[in-house]
């Protein structure tokens, strides 16, 4: 079973897509583990987009993820990191496949609707950068775990 970080992106708020794009998640069969809304300091912007430091488009892609607050989710499954990557698609909207998030309501690369973990280890360090444990909650959902517990 794993965890993964989503963050619905200022764009998502904006375009009034919050309830369509949870509900991929949910319907997906992911488990909803936390969920909040918090308005992004461009010091853990930084912290967040560090691998994109060295890039021309780093402090726009900042300013747009501070442009109003966000929500960010915590989702588990089992493969939860790649599973929600793949519902997520490509980065740039206009090359992601029919069918994905980004796909379906994005014609961007930077307004590209979600963020999502790209491993493991960066769903660890990242759940950690916005959730403290208090606000992650464990609990049962046996129903829907009984329909691929044998996977
Ligand atoms: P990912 O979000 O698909 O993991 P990353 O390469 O980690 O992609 O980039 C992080 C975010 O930075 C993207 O989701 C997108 O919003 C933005 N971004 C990436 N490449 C570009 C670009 O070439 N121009 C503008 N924004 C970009």
């Amino acid at each position: 079973m794993e965890r993964t970080l989503v963050i619905l992106k200022p764009c998502t708020i904006q375009r009034g897509l919050i309830g369509e794009i949870i509900a991929r998640f949910e319907k997906k069969g992911l488990i909803l583990e936390g969920m909040k809304m918090t308005w992004l300091t461009d010091e853990i912007l930084s912290e967040h987009y560090a691998h994109l430091k060295e890039r021309s488009f780093f402090q726009r892609v900042k300013d747009a993820m501070a442009v109003c607050p966000v929500i960010v989710c915590c989702w588990k499954g089992v493969d939860a990191v790649n599973v929600v990557r793949t519902l997520a698609g490509a980065t740039n909207g206009r090359n992601a496949a029919p069918g994905t998030i980004r796909g379906d309501y994005s014609m961007s690369v930077q307004e590209n609707i979600v963020h999502a973990s790209d491993s493991q280890e960066t769903a660890a360090i990242e759940l950690k950068r916005f959730f403290s444990e208090d606000e992650l909650f464990n609990y049962e959902t046996k129903n829907l775990l009984s329909l691929y517990a044998n996977d």
